[in-house]
């Protein structure tokens, strides 16, 4: 049920500094179950095409050339009302903004460098989950 679930990464930066284990203890804290996880790392490519919505956008090839860094954790996460309850949970886009308690508040660096993504849509959830993973990689 798309309306259930949500997709995350825990980008390139929280992996490096070793924040995997406390985001997803936080993550299932929060009561999301995870349907399906990944350990891998995006080629430029790869990066380019999941963030082809904000290719207007002048950040475009930083993050692009940020998110194909390095490794991430990409996961799928079930829960009533996910997709508005995990951007709550992630807190704001710019971690300066984000609120007390939240994993950008805890984790993130900056606005580039925000520990996590979180998708803003159930539609958009969709769409990514299918990026990264077939049906026979959900449990
Ligand atoms: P969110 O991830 O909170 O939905 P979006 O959709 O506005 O935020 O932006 C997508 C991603 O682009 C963000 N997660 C962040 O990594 C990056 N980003 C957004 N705004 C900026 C910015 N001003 N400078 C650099 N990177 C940005």
């Amino acid at each position: 049920m798309a309306t259930n679930r949500t997709f995350t990464m825990i980008k390139p930066d929280a992996v490096a500094n070793g924040s995997i284990g406390g985001i997803l203890k936080m993550i299932n804290e929060a009561g999301f179950r995870i349907v399906a996880m990944k350990y891998t790392k995006l080629s430029k490519e790869a990066a380019g095409s999941f963030y082809e919505v904000h290719k207007e956008r002048p950040f475009y090839g930083e993050l692009v050339e940020y998110m194909s860094s390095g490794p991430i954790v990409a996961a799928i996460l079930e829960k009533e009302n996910a997709v508005v309850d995990f951007r709550t949970l992630i807190g704001a886009t710019d971690p300066t903004k984000a609120a007390e308690g939240t994993i950008r508040k805890i984790y993130a660096k900056s606005i580039a460098a925000n520990a996590v993504h979180g998708s803003d849509s159930d539609e958009n959830a969709d769409i990514e989950g299918n990026f990264y993973f077939s049906k026979l990689e959900r449990f």
